[in-house]
This record gives structure tokens, sequence and C-alpha cells, in this order.
């Protein structure tokens, strides 16, 4: 009988793409280790919680997505109960997290300056299996780390302990509730919730929060208004003061919160966002809320690039893989040159990525163990919005290309692709968009006076000074350019009106991540245990725009004539009939 009668399906099945171990096949992570933290290898350790994450872990991640939370508002006796049910694999990654102490080795601090490093590279390693369980340990680490900087006393003193705990028993998650319905950029005027004095110095909190993610936490950090005795609020941002709100009572049932209802969202629907309404402690001084919770903007912002890079470097793992399972037109794909060289690219950016995390990691670390010079923590302040913004944007395209390089099977639900690509556009949104994050890069800039900047020029001149290999040279040549008009264009532009820099801010904010990990790859390639391969990242790197915002300036893309025109053009209506 032909092979393809009735319900035949023939004797040809596509191999799919395996997932190996994440750190054997990530050259330029063990590259890394081995420049910086050569006695990291507490190799039994980190090779069985490897293993746990291939033979298990990728496994539950899976089974949040295709078993999504759903919220249960009242009992079968018509109480409101507002519960959130989750997956059995979403408890199992919370057990996880507190074992491995995905956010205790942040504040345990065993390996010195190099924690946040070390801890990044965990969840680096995690961040793609976990079902998007990372999302609710970047609140949780964030809160942690707020809750230290204000110094860990009565309310939160029992909290921190749990947040940063490694017994899955005591371990918490926290959220971090601060988008309400007039918008999640604007902060200062879009909160409503105002905050209520009660008799026994509690306050009652009364608002909307309209984007909670991961609504199944223990507790959260989340803002409002102080009313006065007039039951008067201040605006903006400077009548904002931070809550601390326990979510459940001791039976674990929510305790002054409404759910509305769980938010349909295109990705990330493996963990629970919600509409909802709630009740608090103070913890911030009256109107500092905003001040207060940008500490934990920052460790938030971290764990989001962290989290990109990721992304980028698990499709790049299953590409090639797949690509020598593969055949087509006679051949496997690993040896269609063509198809190498799309894996290149976005190998090249995924170096470029990670270095850059891992540098703002890096810095974090430093600053937390007092070691960071006054350049140190400029730099920090100054790279965590570019590193979030500019990875966000890497993740996207690289996981887009990534899903391409399967072919139609990148496109099949089931095969799990698809979901990764979902769950990466959210990375460029949350936690700032790349246009609010720009605009963060200025105000930080002009708050300093410009010493962010400073800071920036001298390190990367730094980096580059260190590189002395000849086959480097071009990619060295390129960046001191880069730099050279980076510098003048600041220059020039600090005669122009406020105007100019805002409509430059997205491309400036781009110049400073492309320069940056351009140095950042030339210095690596410059370590003596560097491989060739690392010194051809770098000049590929080094061949693009690197400074885009001179580029446009020169063709006149922030005169004041182009907003109109941009106007005009975005709001141009057919007068044809
Ligand atoms: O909740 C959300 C979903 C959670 C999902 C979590 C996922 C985690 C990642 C997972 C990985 C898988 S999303 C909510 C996200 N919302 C935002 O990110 C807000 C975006 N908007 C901004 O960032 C704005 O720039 C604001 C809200 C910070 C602007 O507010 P203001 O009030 O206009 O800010 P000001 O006046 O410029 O700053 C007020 C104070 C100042 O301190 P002082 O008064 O001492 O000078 C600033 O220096 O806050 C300080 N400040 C900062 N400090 C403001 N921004 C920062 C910063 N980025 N770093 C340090």
């Amino acid at each position: 009988l032909p092979e393809f009668f009735r319900a035949g399906i023939g004797g040809f099945f596509q191999e799919r793409p395996m997932l190996k171990n994440p750190f054997l096949e990530d050259a330029l992570l063990q590259g890394y280790l081995r420049r910086h933290l050569p006695k990291w290898i507490e190799t039994m350790t980190m090779m069985l919680y490897l293993l746990r994450l291939v033979r298990e872990v990728d496994g539950w991640g899976r089974e949040c997505e295709v078993t999504p939370p759903r919220l249960v508002t009242y009992d079968p006796w018509g109480c409101r109960v507002d519960r959130i049910v989750t997956s059995p694999a979403w408890q199992r990654m919370k057990d996880l997290s507190a074992q491995e102490g995905l956010v205790a080795i942040g504040y345990e601090r065993s390996y010195g300056e190099w924690s946040r490093v070390y801890q990044m590279c965990k969840l680096y390693l995690y961040s793609p299996s976990s079902g998007l369980y990372t999302c609710p340990l970047a609140m949780t680490d964030g809160a942690a780390k707020v809750i230290q900087s204000l110094g860990v006393s009565w309310p939160v003193a029992d909290a921190f302990s749990r947040l940063t705990s490694r017994d899955p028993e005591h371990f918490w998650t926290s959220g971090q509730w601060m988008t309400e319905r007039r918008g999640g950029s604007d902060v200062g005027n879009g909160t409503e919730t105002v905050a209520l004095p009660q008799s026994d110095g509690t306050y009652r909190l009364s608002g909307f929060k309209w984007f909670t993610s991961a609504t199944d936490a223990d507790m959260t950090l989340t803002l409002a208004r102080v009313t006065d005795v007039d039951g008067q609020t201040t605006s903006g941002s400077r009548g904002l003061s931070m809550f601390y709100a326990a979510v459940r009572d001791e039976q674990g049932m929510v305790q002054g919160i409404e759910v509305q209802r769980l938010k349909d969202k295109l990705g990330t629907r493996q963990m629970p966002t919600a509409e909802l309404l709630l009740d608090g402690l103070p913890l911030s001084e009256e109107g500092r809320g905003v001040a207060c919770i940008a500490n934990m903007l920052t460790v938030t912002r971290i764990h989001n690039s962290v989290s990109a890079v990721a992304g980028m470097r698990r499709v790049l793992q299953l590409a090639r893989d797949y690509a020598t399972r593969r055949s087509t037109f006679g051949k496997l794909l690993r040896d269609h040159p063509l198809h190498m060289q799309t894996l290149a690219r976005m190998e090249v950016e995924t170096r470029g990525a990670f270095l850059l995390v891992m540098e703002v990691c890096r810095l974090i670390g430093r600053e937390e163990t007092g070691h960071a010079s006054q350049l140190e923590t400029h730099l920090l302040r100054l790279l965590t919005p570019v590193a979030k913004l500019y990875t966000g944007k890497q993740a996207v395209a690289v996981i887009s290309e990534g899903l391409e390089s399967f072919g139609g099977q990148g496109y099949i639900e089931d095969t799990g692709l698809p979901a990764m690509l979902r769950d990466a556009q959210v990375l460029s949104i949350w936690e700032g968009t790349t246009n609010v994050l720009s605009l963060d890069v200025l105000r930080c800039v002009s708050r300093s006076s410009g010493l962010v900047l400073q800071a920036y020029f001298t390190h990367t001149q730094s980096l580059l000074a260190a590189a002395s290999l000849p086959s480097l040279s071009v990619a060295v040549r390129s960046v001191d350019s880069a730099l050279s008009g980076l510098r003048e264009f600041l220059q020039a532009a600090a005669l122009t009106p406020p105007s100019f820099m805002e409509l430059a801010a997205r491309d400036l904010a781009y110049s400073l991540a492309r320069i940056y990990m351009g140095a950042l790859l030339i210095d690596h390639a410059s370590w003596e245990g560097a491989s060739h391969s690392d010194a051809y990242a770098a000049l590929r790197w080094c061949e693009q725009d690197l400074c885009p915002v001179v580029s446009k300036a020169a063709i006149g893309c922030y005169n004041m004539k182009t907003p109109p025109l941009d106007a005009a053009l975005v709001y141009e209506e057919s007068t044809r009939d």
C-alpha cells in the first residue's frame, strides 16, 4: 500500500530540538565566570541544579503555561473568597526558588561583591524554564531591597526574613502594585488610591490597581495618597507614599482585597495578573513613595534584563541544536551558510546583551557591599535603564528570528516556541516602556548634572585602553570614534532646548547601549582566556551604527520641524474619493 494511504502518516518524523545542559551550552557564560569568578565552581551544587532544570523544571514551566491560574470569586455557599488557583507546578517553582536561594543569595552575600552576579547567573539559567516564576522573584527581590534600604524593623522585619528565606515553608513572594487605570508610566499623576489614617496607626487603602503582577503574592508594596483631616490629598508624585500590605490573613484568606478579575494577556499567561482593591501600612515618609519604590524599580529592571538575555540564549540553544537535526535541500541546516549567518547575528546580539547585563549586576553587587566608587554608582544609575530598554527590544527581535529558524514549527503552539515570543514582548513594556526609560536616562543625566555621563565616558575609555589585540583594532577604532561622536553631540545638545533632547532620547539610549556593549565585547575578547569567537563577536558587533543619535541628528531627525511632520504623517487621512 502507498505510505500515506488512508490514515497512514508516513515514516518521516522531524526530530525535535533538545534542551541540553544550558550551562555547558553557553561558552560566554562559562568564559565570563572563569574570568571573574574562577573559584565559583561549587560544581556539584551548580550541576545538580542544572540537571534539575533540564530534567524537571523545564517541564513544570510548560505545565504552568498550559494550566494558567484561575480566579475563584465565591465559595460554593456564596461567600466571597477571591482565591487565585495556580497550577501545582507554579507551587513547585516557589519551593525551588527558596531552596536554590534565588532571592536569598543577593542578601546572604556569601560571594561578597560578586553575589549579585552569582544570583543573576542562576536566575539566567532558570528563567527560560521557570514558567515566568522569575516575575514574582523580581518583585520579591525588589521588595527586600526596599525594606533593607529603609532599615529592617517593624512592621516588615518578619516580611524581610521571609522574602530572603531558603525555607519553602517560610518563603514569601511580594508584589509591586503601582499601576492604576489612569496609567502605568505616569505614576505621579495616575495614582488615585487614597490612604485613610485609622486610629491604630494603620491606613485603609482605597483604590483600584489595574495591573498587579503575581497577584498570588504574600505581601506587596504599593503607592497611595494619604488624606488629611479634611479628606484632601496632594496631587502629583509628591503626594504619594509607599505602603506595605500583607495580602493574606493567618488562615491564608486574602484580607482587605477584592480581586476584580484576572487579566487576559498576550503572554505571561502562567502568571496571575489582576485588578484589585486593598489595605496597608505606611513604610515611606509621606510624599516619598516614588523615591522609595525606585529601589524596587532598579532591581526589577535588572531582573527584566536578565530574563531578556536568558530568553535570547535559550532560543539560540534550541536553534543551534535543531540545525544539527533538520535537513533541507539535501543538507543539514548547519551546513547552509546563510542559516549560520543568521544564527551568528543572533549570537552577537546575545553576547552583547549578556555582557551589559552582567556589568550592571557586577555594579549593583559592588554598591551593595560598599565597594562601589562614585563613578560606579553613577554608572549603575545610568546603565540600569539603558540595559532594560535595550535588551527588551533585542529579546523580541532575537526570539522572533529564533522562531523563524524552526520554519513553520516555530509557529506551532505546543512546541513551546510561540510562548517564548509572547513572553518576551512584555519585557519592553512592563517596568517602564522604552520611551519612559529613555526619558529616565535624561532624568538621571540632568539630576546628576552630567556626572553619570562623565562616568560613562571614563569607564568606556578605560575598557578600550586595555584592549591590545591587533585583531581587535578595527573594533576599537569604531567604538572610539562613536564615543567621540557622542561626546560632540552631547556638547552641542547642551545648547539646545530640552525638547531637542527629548526627541533624541531613544536614540541616545540606544547609542549608550551599543557603544558600551562594543567596549565590553572588546574587553572580554582581550582577556587572556578569550576565544577566537569572542574577538569575532566583538568585530561583528562594532560593524553596526554604534551611535545612531549622531547619524540621526545629522539628517535633522530632532529639529523642531519634525514633530508636526511626524504627527501629520501619522494622522494623514485619504483625500481621494
Ligand atoms: O507593576 C508593574 C508590573 C510588575 C511586573 C514586574 C516584572 C518584573 C520583571 C520580571 C522579569 C521576568 S509595572 C509598573 C512599572 N511602572 C513603572 O516602571 C513606572 C514607569 N515610570 C517611571 O519610571 C517614571 O519615570 C516615574 C514613575 C519614576 C516618574 O515619577 P516622578 O514622580 O515623575 O519621578 P521624579 O519626580 O523624577 O522622581 C521622584 C524621586 C526622585 O528622588 P528625589 O526626590 O530624592 O530626588 C528621583 O530621583 O524618585 C527618584 N527616582 C529614581 N531613583 C525616579 N526614578 C528613579 C530611578 N529609576 N532610579 C532611582
